[in-house]
């Protein structure tokens, strides 16, 4: 989401929150070096944080990755097609921060915002996407935080894909960190429909036209259509089981 501020208004509103969060404010007579330590200390918190959240990103792609290929050697295709993860930017999440009024702090980051790491899974159809997200989900050491299921309930603009906010644990030498991930998970079909719709509204941010709205939300359900018969020719040529050799 674009936030409505300008950059300037928005970096001077960032510094202000950043120094009294940070507690520096609160330094007596703006000591320099304690402004400095106090700035060194956040920038290693900060480094750190997105350092296990790297961490987070990893162990759950191996996760994915073992259910994969132990799926295609049992089958002869594979339900996910492609696996891409991301980890907002620093300037990103504190964009973030300061739209959900979370403080500036790392603690407060972590706490508040779910999305810093995100895998993103493509299947080839919609039971592959619930597939997956049951098998993730009942590993012993996956917690599931929040599912949100825009498959059964699109949103208003027609989004589709199933979102589990997921959190894994991360050993590191002397704690474990419980890590948490946004994982969306969706066909070819409604990853074609997202990517189009996010280069088609960016310009207008949250005003777009009512007739271009519509058409985008229509295009969805040709989407969903496409899904539906995929679905249903695969139920179809799908070998009944003593047909397999
Ligand atoms: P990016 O670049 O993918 O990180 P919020 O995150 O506050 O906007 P909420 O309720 O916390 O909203 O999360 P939500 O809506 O369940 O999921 C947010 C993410 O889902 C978005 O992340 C998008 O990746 C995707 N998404 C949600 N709605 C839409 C939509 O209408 N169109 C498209 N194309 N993608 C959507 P970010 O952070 O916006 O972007």
């Amino acid at each position: 989401m674009t936030d409505v501020r300008d950059d300037a208004a928005l970096q001077d509103e960032l510094v202000r929150k950043l120094r009294s969060d940070a507690g520096i404010d609160a330094l007596r007579d703006n000591d320099p070096e304690a402004v400095m330590l106090q700035l060194r200390t956040l920038m290693q918190q900060i480094r750190r944080m997105f350092l296990v959240y790297e961490f987070g990103i990893k162990a759950l792609s191996t996760k994915i990755e073992i259910l994969r290929q132990e799926f295609e050697q049992g089958h002869d295709y594979s339900p996910i097609e492609h696996v891409r993860s991301r980890l907002k930017t620093p300037e990103g999440v504190m964009r973030k921060a300061l739209r959900r009024g979370s403080a500036l702090t790392v603690e407060a980051i972590r706490n508040e915002i779910t999305d810093i790491a995100g895998i993103r899974i493509t299947c080839s159809f919609v039971s592959d996407v619930y597939w997956i997200a049951e098998m993730l989900s009942k590993q012993s050491d996956v917690t599931v935080l929040e599912t949100k299921d825009y498959i059964a309930a699109p949103k208003a603009n027609g989004y589709r894909s199933l979102h589990l906010i997921v959190q894994v644990p991360v050993f590191l030498s002397q704690e474990t960190e419980h890590v948490t991930v946004e994982l969306q998970i969706r066909t070819i079909a409604m990853d074609f429909w997202a990517s189009m719709e996010h280069k088609l509204s960016y310009k207008y941010d949250t005003n777009l036209p009512a007739h271009l709205a519509e058409q985008i939300s229509t295009t969805s359900a040709i989407a969903a259509e496409l899904d539906d018969r995929m679905g249903k020719l695969r139920e179809e040529i799908r070998p009944r089981p003593n047909e397999v050799d």
